[in-house]
């Protein structure tokens, strides 16, 4: 069964841009939820990431971090797995 793939962005991000890229090279298909100027939802996001920045990534609902922490499970071989490919 397909992954649920979440990733949340603001307008301005270029490490937003590299996650979906990466993805997008994967051919993920993935929900992108804008918390640009949404406080409550960004708070939401801080306390389950305990990461103030974005874009967050998250699979069937766990949190892997930003571009960089799914960048680095790339190169471990480890995040074809966690996606489900
Ligand atoms: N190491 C992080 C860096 C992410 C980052 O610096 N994101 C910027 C936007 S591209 C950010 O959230 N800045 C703080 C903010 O917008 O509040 C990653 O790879 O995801």
């Amino acid at each position: 069964m397909a992954k649920k793939v979440t990733i949340y962005t603001t307008n301005y991000c270029p490490y937003c841009h590299a996650a979906k890229k990466l993805l997008d090279q994967k051919g993920v298909s993935y929900q992108e939820i804008n918390v640009e100027g949404d406080d409550v939802k960004r708070q939401w996001l801080v306390q389950k990431t305990n990461q103030r920045t974005v874009p967050q990534i998250f699979v069937d609902d766990q949190p892997y971090g930003g571009f960089d922490d799914i960048s680095a499970l790339d190169d471990q071989g480890k995040l074809d797995e966690i996606l489900g490919l």
